[in-house]
C-alpha cells in the first residue's frame, strides 16, 4: 500500500529533520504552507535560531485549481525533481540545489530562496532585472542543447526522455493552451466585457490553423527536455541573480515552447503597464525594458545555443554548412508562435495571470486584455513567416499604439 498522504505542518517538520546534515537534532522548527499555485502544497521549514530553511514541495493527486474532479499523476513529482536535478546540473548557479524527495510521498526537498521574488510579482511592482535575459538565455540554451540530439549521445537521450514521458501535465498544456481557447469550452474563463474578442477567436479559421501546426508540434517534436511551463511565476529573481524552479510540465518537446513561454509572459506585463504605470514617462520607461528584455532572451538564447553546438556538437551531420542557421530559423518561429498561443490562453482560458487579472481600474484591465489578444494573434499567425525578433517588438509597440481606438 502507498505511503502518500497530503502533509500536515507536523510532517512537514518531521521529514524535514530526516534530511540528513541539514537541522540540528535539537532544533525547533517552524512551518508554514506558502503554496499559492495551482497543483501542489508548498511548506518552508526552519529553524529560526539558526537561520536556516528549506522548501518541501508536495504533490497532490488533484488539480488545486480545480478540485478533485481532475486527477493528476503523482509522478509527477518524481518528473520535476529529476528534470531540477538535470538543470541544476547543467545550470548550477540558476535552478535551486535540491536536497531530497521520496517518489510515493510526492516530494522534493529544495533549497529555500526567500530572499528572492517571484518575477511576475517583481514586474507588477514595477521593478526590472537587468541580467535577467543573459541569465534565462543561458539557461535554456544550456538545458535544451544538452538534452537535445545535438549535445548528448542520441541512444542516452532515447533512455532519457523514456523517464520524462510526462501525459497528465501534457494533456494540461494541450487542453488549455492548444484547444480550449479556440472553441466554446467548458473550462474557459472570461469576464464578459472580452466575450466579443473569444467568439473571434472561436471563429478565426487562419488562427486555428496556425494553432493546430504548433499543437502538432507541441505533440510530437521531442527535441529536447523543456522545462515545461517556464512562466514568469516559475522564475525567483533578484537584481543579479536568477533561479528557475517548477519543472513538474518537463518532457521531451520543441526548444521553441520554453522560449516562448517567457516571451509571452513578458508580453503579458506589458500588455498590462498601463494599468501598473502611474504616469507616461514610467510606462515608456518599463515598455522600453520588456522590450529591450524580449530581444535580449532571444539574442542570449541564440548566441549561446549556437556557442554550444560549435564547441561541443554530437552529431556529425548537424556540422554541415547551413543546417544550423536553418535549425535556429525555425526555433525563432517556433518561439513566436508558441509564445502567442501561450498569451492568449491567460486572456480566454483556465489560468490567467495577476498581471493582468490584479490590475484594479477596470478600463485598464479591460485594456490590457485587447492588446495582449492583438498581440497574441499576432504572434500565431505572423509566427511561421518571422525571420527576426525585432518583428515581435514591432508587433507588440504597433498594439500598444493603438491603445484606446480599439476597445
Ligand atoms: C490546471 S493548471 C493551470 C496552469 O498552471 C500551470 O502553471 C500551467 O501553466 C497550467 O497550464
Ligand atoms: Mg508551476
Amino acid at each position: 500500500m502507498s505511503s502518500y498522504h497530503p502533509f500536515s505542518l507536523e510532517d512537514a517538520i518531521a521529514y524535514a529533520k530526516s534530511i540528513p546534515d541539514f537541522f540540528a537534532a535539537d532544533a525547533v522548527l517552524t512551518c508554514e504552507e506558502i503554496g499559492d499555485g495551482n497543483l501542489n502544497l508548498v511548506f518552508r521549514v526552519a529553524d529560526p535560531q539558526q537561520n536556516k530553511s528549506l522548501i518541501i514541495k508536495q504533490a497532490l493527486p488533484y488539480a488545486k485549481v480545480v478540485g478533485e474532479s481532475w486527477p493528476l499523476s503523482l509522478d509527477r513529482a518524481r518528473i520535476e525533481r529529476e528534470a531540477l536535478e538535470i538543470q541544476h546540473r547543467l545550470c548550477p548557479e540558476l535552478v535551486p540545489a535540491i536536497y531530497g524527495g521520496d517518489n510515493e510521498l510526492a516530494i522534493t526537498v529544495m533549497e529555500d530562496l526567500s530572499g528572492y521574488t517571484i518575477m511576475r510579482q517583481g514586474l507588477i511592482d514595477g521593478h526590472t532585472y537587468d541580467h535577467f535575459a543573459e541569465h534565462i538565455g543561458r539557461f535554456i540554451a544550456t538545458t535544451l542543447f544538452y538534452t537535445s540530439d545535438l549535445g548528448m549521445n542520441q541512444q542516452d537521450k532515447k533512455l532519457q526522455s523514456a523517464r520524462f514521458i510526462n501525459p497528465d501535465l501534457c494533456k494540461i498544456t494541450e487542453d488549455l493552451i492548444f484547444e480550449d481557447p479556440y472553441r466554446d469550452a467548458d473550462n474557459n474563463n472570461f469576464t464578459e466585457d472580452i466575450r466579443p474578442e473569444a467568439e473571434k477567436l472561436w471563429q478565426d479559421n487562419e488562427l486555428h490553423l496556425e494553432v493546430a501546426l504548433l499543437r502538432e508540434k507541441f505533440l510530437t517534436r521531442g527535441e529536447a527536455l523543456l522545462h515545461g511551463d517556464l512562466h514568469t511565476g516559475s522564475i525567483f529573481v533578484t537584481s543579479d541573480s536568477t533561479k528557475v524552479i517548477d519543472p513538474e510540465f518537463a518532457y521531451y518537446g520543441p526548444i521553441g515552447f520554453d522560449i516562448g513561454a517567457v516571451i509571452a509572459n513578458l508580453l503579458l506585463n506589458f500588455a498590462a503597464q498601463p494599468g501598473w504605470s502611474d504616469n507616461d514617462a514610467i510606462l515608456q520607461e518599463r515598455r522600453t525594458w520588456l522590450l529591450a528584455t524580449i530581444g535580449g532572451v532571444w539574442n542570449h538564447f541564440e548566441h549561446n545555443f549556437r556557442k554550444l553546438w560549435d564547441a561541443h556538437g554530437v552529431d556529425i551531420m548537424s556540422k554541415t554548412p547551413g543546417y544550423q542557421d536553418l535549425y535556429m530559423e525555425k526555433v525563432l518561429q517556433d518561439t513566436i508562435g508558441f509564445a502567442g498561443c501561450k498569451v492568449i490562453r491567460r486572456i480566454v482560458g483556465l489560468s490567467h495571470v495577476a498581471d493582468i487579472d490584479t490590475i484594479k481600474n477596470e478600463l485598464h484591465r479591460h485594456q490590457a486584455k485587447v492588446t495582449a489578444l492583438d498581440i497574441g494573434k499576432q504572434l500565431v499567425k505572423q509566427g511561421r513567416s518571422a525571420s527576426s525578433i525585432a518583428e515581435v517588438i514591432e508587433w507588440a509597440a504597433a498594439a500598444a499604439a493603438k491603445e484606446g481606438a480599439n476597445v
